[in-house]
């Protein structure tokens, strides 16, 4: 039964590998022994950590009447996806709860997006700044965060994606003549190519200020990459933005 449960898996049978899941995740073992719970006592966290959707994103909807958008994100998602990712490393779920728990993030996301986009400035036009996750790494959701934060603070943003090479964000900086650049890595094995994306940017006589970001960085190891600016956050990542700018406006 495990070799036929597997080989469904391998051949796409199993959608989602559901029916794998179902069966071989200690998780599940110990939800049959539990008490399901209402819909209603959900927090989010477990929303996003079962990967229910619709779910996270009702709840995150409601939380947000009452809660600050970057409060949401950095109280309550980045935790549970922390929590998710610690439980992935462990081995106690597989990829594809890790990804299931990553599309339900992205619904709370979407809310906290749509929640900021309305208080705020929509890229009118500072900047523009050129922004991307660096090659090899498709983790995309602090990036997207980090867009529409400078986005409201009235930023132009250049979005390249996710899994960008380094050509790509030096020829973007030269057709839009961007004033900043921001890389965003989020696995110690990318980080190498955050190193490389600022070094062909200095190799192309670019000296444009980069800002890094991600969970694996510190300031020290964005130091160490030849990076300008260190961000721990979305919001820092504005602060440090807007003070590039107002320094460069009063060089004489
Ligand atoms: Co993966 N993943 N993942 N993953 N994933 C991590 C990063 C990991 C730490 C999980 C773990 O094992 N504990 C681990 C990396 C280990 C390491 O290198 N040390 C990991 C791994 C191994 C992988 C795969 C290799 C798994 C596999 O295939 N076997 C694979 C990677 C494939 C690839 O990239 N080539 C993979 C895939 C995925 C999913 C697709 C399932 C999904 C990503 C979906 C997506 O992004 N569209 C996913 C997820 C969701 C995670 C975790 C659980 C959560 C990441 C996240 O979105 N956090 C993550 C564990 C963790 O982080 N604890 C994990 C929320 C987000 C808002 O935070 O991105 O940190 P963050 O952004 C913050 C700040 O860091 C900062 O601001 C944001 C908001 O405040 N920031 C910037 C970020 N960029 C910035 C840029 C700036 C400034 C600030 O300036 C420009």
């Amino acid at each position: 039964m495990d070799a036929v449960d597997a080989c469904r898996v391998l051949s796409g049978e199993d959608v989602s590998c559901a029916a794998y899941i179902g069966r071989h995740a200690p998780e599940q073992q110990e939800k049959k022994a539990a008490a399901p719970a209402s819909p209603a006592q959900l927090t989010i966290g477990e929303a996003i950590a079962k990967g229910m959707q619709a779910e996270a994103r009702a709840i995150a909807s409601e939380m947000l009447k009452t809660v600050a958008p970057l409060h949401l994100v950095e109280q309550h998602l980045i935790p549970a996806l922390d929590l998710v990712g610690e439980r992935y490393e462990r081995q106690e779920i597989f990829l594809p709860q890790l990804m299931n728990a990553a599309s339900a993030s992205g619904a709370a996301f979407d809310e906290v997006r749509r929640a900021i986009e309305k208080t705020g400035a929509q890229g009118e036009g500072k900047g523009p700044i050129v922004l991307a996750t660096v090659e090899g790494d498709i983790h995309d959701i602090g990036k997207n965060i980090v867009r529409t934060v400078l986005e409201n603070y009235g930023f132009h943003v250049i979005d390249l994606g996710r899994d960008v090479p380094p050509a790509r964000v030096v020829e973007a900086v030269k057709a839009h003549s961007a004033k900043i650049v921001g890389l965003s890595a989020l696995m110690t094995t990318t980080v190498p190519s955050m190193r490389r994306t600022i070094e062909h940017l200095r190799a192309a006589g670019l000296h444009v200020p980069v800002i890094v970001g991600g969970a694996v960085l510190t300031p020290d190891y964005a130091r160490e990459i030849g990076a300008d600016y260190y961000a721990k956050d979305a919001k820092q990542s504005a602060d440090i933005a807007k003070a590039i700018l107002r320094e460069a406006e009063e060089r004489p």
